[in-house]
């Protein structure tokens, strides 16, 4: 079952990684590089088995990238939560007021002003995908802002009218902007790659290198996001789906989650979940969380674990 590479990598890095302290402070064991392949033809998606995945979840948050925006309140009022720990955090880091999680986040439901000044994540994916930053030189010497670069919409174009390319990349990791996001990338490069073109059945593959990944809870929503993407890519292209090739840097396991890691390397993948999409919008920005529909999805039931901010 392909599940089982993932399985295998939960395993490796639990028996095998090495133990170390981590900016959360609560310590991890990691392993350097691993890759995981996933074959996407005829609906196949990475989608985990042995654990329920919240693909909605994920997809709305896949959606929400692809729109530019960096604040969290349009994942609030969705009742996404994923996101929410980070400007908490910072909230509370530097006003001092030591608000309780879901009271902050019933704030940014219902205050827009303070969503604004306390919602925002910094230039991440979303901002640097659809509107990476330029600057010019004036005639004066002096620098002002360019146009934003739509990196996903010329990676569009670059699939239709230079499939052959190996410039075909989405990159998050803005060097000059790291130090304003809230969380620097952990999905930061995806690379798209043509194939198949002797046969007229010409398939579109993702690949994904991810910097640093939890492997316990990040992953299965990593997983399950790359390969959407590259579905909606390949049908706004006019591509089947091929492959998946996710590659990690630094890849490890939180020790608070070790009843999660046992739990889940105890149970066994079952069953092809596929995703539909139920129609073909103009634009790669024009999707809607109502176009998907997953089949033969019947996963074990979730565990629970916390999220290490
Ligand atoms: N930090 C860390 N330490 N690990 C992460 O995976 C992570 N992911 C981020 C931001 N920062 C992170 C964004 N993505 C969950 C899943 C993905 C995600 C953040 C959080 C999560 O908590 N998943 C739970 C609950 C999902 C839900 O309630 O919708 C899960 O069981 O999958
Ligand atoms: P870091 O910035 O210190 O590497 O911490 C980021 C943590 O978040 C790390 O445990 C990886 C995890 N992560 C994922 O695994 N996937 C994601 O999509 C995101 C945003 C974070």
């Amino acid at each position: 079952h392909p599940e089982q590479q993932y399985l295998d990598l939960m395993h490796q890095i639990w028996t095998s990684g090495s133990e170390r302290v981590d900016r959360t402070g609560i310590g991890t064991r990691s392993v350097a590089g691993a890759m995981l392949r996933f074959d996407l033809a005829d609906g196949a998606m990475p989608l985990l088995t042995t654990k329920r995945v919240y693909w909605k979840t994920a997809t709305r948050e896949m959606l929400w990238f692809l729109t530019g925006e960096t604040n969290i309140r349009p994942l609030v009022l969705q009742g996404v939560k994923i996101w929410n720990e980070w400007p908490h955090a910072r909230y509370v880091k530097a006003t001092g007021d030591d608000i309780a999680l879901d009271d902050f986040v019933e704030r940014i439901a219902d205050d827009e002003a303070f969503a604004q000044k306390w919602g925002d994540l910094g230039p991440v994916y979303g901002k640097q995908w659809v509107d990476w930053p330029t600057y010019q030189r004036r005639e004066d010497g002096l620098f002002e802002k360019g146009p934003g670069i739509n990196q996903v919409a010329d990676v569009v174009e670059s699939l239709k009218h230079n499939p052959g390319s190996r410039r075909h990349i989405i990159e998050g990791w803005n060097v000059a902007e790291v130090d304003q996001m809230a969380l620097p990338p952990c999905h930061k490069t995806y690379q798209f790659h043509v194939a198949g073109q002797e046969t007229g059945k010409r398939r579109l593959n993702c690949m994904l290198y991810q910097r640093s990944c939890d492997v316990a809870l990040g992953l299965p929503f990593n997983l399950w996001s790359a390969a959407l993407l590259n579905r909606m890519l390949a049908q706004q292209t006019g591509l089947e789906a091929g492959e998946l090739i996710w590659m990690g840097g630094d890849v490890h396991l939180y020790l608070n989650h070790a009843h999660l890691i046992e739990e889940q390397l105890s149970r066994t993948p079952s069953g092809n979940p596929t995703l539909e999409i139920t129609r073909k919008p103009e634009t790669i920005f024009d999707y809607k969380i109502e176009d998907f529909v997953v089949h033969d999805y019947a996963p074990l039931p979730p565990i629970k674990a916390p999220v290490a901010v």
